[in-house]
Parts: C-alpha cells; structure tokens; sequence
C-alpha cells in the first residue's frame, strides 16, 4: 500500500480532478493480503467527510473494480525484487496488465480513460491496450506528467518564478532515464514578458547538461533522500493528468503523456507508448506535431525509442504466452 494509493483517492474525491461539482464513487482494488490495509485507507477517507464522495467500494476482484469505469488510474505493479531478472520482472507485469487490460474490456465503459502508472509505466500501458481490443488504444496513456513537472519546476526555480510562469517543456520517450526532457519550445515569463527558455535561462551549458540529467535522476534523487520513492509529487502528477484529460489544456500549453504513437508523428515508430507532447481538447488528445527538432534533440528522442522497442518485444512475446 503505497502512498500513492492513499493520496490520489483524497485528492480525487476533494474534487481537484473531475471538479468542484461532481460527485465521485471511489473504487479500490488491491491484492487479497492487502484488503485489511485497504479497510484502514477507506476508514480515513470516510473520516474526511468530503462532500463529493458517494461511495468507496474495495476489493481484490477485478470484475468488481472495473465495472463501468469512466476513468481507471493504474498503480498496482510488481516491484522490482533484489536478485530478480529484468525479464522475470517484465514477465511478472506483463501477467498483471494482461488481466487487468481483459477486465477493463470486459466490464468498463467503452469510453474509460485509462491512465498507467505503475512501472515500466509505457510498456504496461501497451500491454493494457492490446488486452482490451473494445476500447479505443486512444484511450490509454501512460504517466510522464512527473517528470514534465520536474522539468517546468527546475527551469521556474533557476529563473526565480512560479512553475507556472514555464510553459511547453516537453517530455520524450519513456519513463526512465533515457527520456529526454526537452526545453527547446519551453517559454518563460520573466520579467513581464514570454521569451525562449534559452534565452531566460542564459546557461545553455546548464539547460543541455545538469538539467537533463537532474530531472532524469530525480526518481532516484528522491528515494535516495527520502528513503521512499515519490508519492505527494506523483499523486500530484497522477491528478494534473487525469484533470488535463478531463477538461482539456490551457489554450496554447501542451503537456506530456505517453500515448499510442501510430508511426506518424516525429518519426517514432508506430506501435509504441512514447511520451509526446499533446493537447486535449474534448476528452481527447492530439500530439502537437509540426515542432522543429534539432540533431541533440533527435539524438535524444531515438535513444529512448530504442530502448521501448526493446522492452516491447519481449513483452509482446510474454503476452502470446
Ligand atoms: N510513471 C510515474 O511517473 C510513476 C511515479 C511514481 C511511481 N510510479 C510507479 O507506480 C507504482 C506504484 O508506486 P508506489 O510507490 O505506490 O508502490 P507500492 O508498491 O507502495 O504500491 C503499489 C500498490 O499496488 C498494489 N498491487 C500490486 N499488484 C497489484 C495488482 N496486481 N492489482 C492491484 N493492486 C496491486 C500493491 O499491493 C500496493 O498496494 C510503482 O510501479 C512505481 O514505480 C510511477
Ligand atoms: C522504461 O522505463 C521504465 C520506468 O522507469 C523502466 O522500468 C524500464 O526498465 C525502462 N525500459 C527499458 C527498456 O529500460
Ligand atoms: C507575464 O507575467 C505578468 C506578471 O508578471 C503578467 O502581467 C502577464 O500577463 C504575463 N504574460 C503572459 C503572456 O502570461
Ligand atoms: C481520451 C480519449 O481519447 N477518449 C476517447 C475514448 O473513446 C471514445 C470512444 O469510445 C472517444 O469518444 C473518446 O474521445
């Protein structure tokens, strides 16, 4: 039982999702050892006294869970185990997705949105997609909206404004250290008016080097200090994502998730969940295509293509099995 686990649920049913006015019945799925945990999580949630929530149901049964969701927020992996085999690992994901990819087309709406978070959060996503062949693959997407925050909070905090005040960082590729936090399109409001993140900045050294590796490494940075991995930023994330799907990107923002790429966008091949940069507009995203990209960039945004191919066929060949 993370704490993501307990977080996001209050953040939701508080209303910063779906909004202020509609109401929510919460549903909790967890395994069966952990359903005495659970019990205690909906007891502090009853205890919030949260006028928007309805119903909480738990359970360890996916055809429970997943019966006519509108939105499924997937956090639930195995973690990985000393001494275990990345394949074993991935073998071990593949096996979860699979069957929680099969409920949900099953038993959700045809219209859920489907957010994957637990990790590796891009392949999982794929293999939930492809298990649920009702539901359109647009409807899934995984989170990188973690690490697009990291990158907007790092350049507002060298330039001394509000994360707010930094727009249109881009996060490509994978969740891992091989995405590519991009600033190339990023503005930042400095001074009363919108300039280039290059120019804001005034480090380009700073921009291609330590800050790419810093929001790269800040999962690890994190578990290292804290001694536990992300949870108040991830739940923040998880909520800023589901929120943007909800109701759509601020005019001229985008924001990063990982979606299906179908091969037509920036030359990542087709069959992938990669991070792109999108805008949603009427519960539905597209990738803002058309954005120059220079050979660092490009350098960049194929390494981690690779390595999701990789990851990919030997999760596809998991599934056939
Ligand atoms: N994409 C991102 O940006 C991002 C950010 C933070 C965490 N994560 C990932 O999210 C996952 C959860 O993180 P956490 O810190 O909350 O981990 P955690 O291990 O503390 O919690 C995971 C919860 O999922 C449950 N679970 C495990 N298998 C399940 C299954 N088959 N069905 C239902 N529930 C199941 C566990 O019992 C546990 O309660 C991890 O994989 C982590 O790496 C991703
Ligand atoms: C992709 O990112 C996830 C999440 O960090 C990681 O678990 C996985 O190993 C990465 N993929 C590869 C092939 O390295
Ligand atoms: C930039 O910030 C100033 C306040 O510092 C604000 O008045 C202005 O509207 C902002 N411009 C844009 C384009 O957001
Ligand atoms: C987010 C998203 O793309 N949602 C789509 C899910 O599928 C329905 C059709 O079943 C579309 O109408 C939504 O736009």
């Amino acid at each position: 039982m993370g704490s993501i686990f307990n977080l996001s649920p209050f953040y939701i049913a508080k209303g910063d999702v779906f909004g202020k006015e509609q109401p929510i019945i919460l549903v909790l799925l967890d395994i069966t050892p952990m359903m005495p945990v659970l019990e205690g999580v909906v007891m502090e949630l009853q205890d919030c006294a949260l006028p928007l929530l309805r119903e909480i149901i738990a359970t360890d049964k996916e055809e429970v869970a997943f019966m006519d969701l509108d939105a499924a927020i997937l956090v639930g992996s195995m973690p990985r185990r000393e001494g275990m085999e990345r394949k074993d690992l991935l073998k071990a994901n593949v096996a979860i997705f699979k069957s929680q990819g099969a409920a949900l087309d099953k038993y959700a709406k045809k219209t859920v949105k489907v957010l994957v978070v637990g990790n590796p959060a891009n392949t999982n996503c794929l293999i939930a997609a492809k298990s649920a062949p009702s539901i359109p693959k647009q409807n899934f997407s995984c989170l990188t909206r973690l690490d697009h925050n990291r990158a907007r909070s790092q350049v507002a905090i060298r330039c001394g404004v509000p994360a707010t005040q930094v727009k249109n960082v881009i996060i490509w590729g994978n969740h891992s250290s091989t995405q590519y936090p991009d600033v190339h399109h990023c503005v930042v409001n400095m001074s009363g008016c919108e300039q280039p993140c290059f120019d804001a900045v005034k480090d380009d050294a700073w921009l291609k080097g330590d800050f790419i590796s810093t929001v790269q490494q800040r999962g690890a940075a994190v578990i290292k200090a804290r001694k536990l991995s992300s949870a108040m930023s991830a739940a923040k994330a998880i909520c800023d994502h589901m929120r943007d799907l909800w109701s759509g990107t601020p005019q001229g923002e985008f924001t990063s998730m990982g979606v299906y790429s179908s091969g037509n966008s920036y030359g990542v091949l087709e069959d992938l969940i990669y991070s792109f940069p999108v805008q949603i507009k009427d519960k539905t995203w597209t990738i803002v295509d058309g954005l120059a990209i220079n050979d660092f960039s490009r350098a960049k945004m194929d390494a981690t293509a690779q390595e999701l191919k990789e990851e990919r066929d030997t999760a596809v060949e998991f599934l056939g099995v």
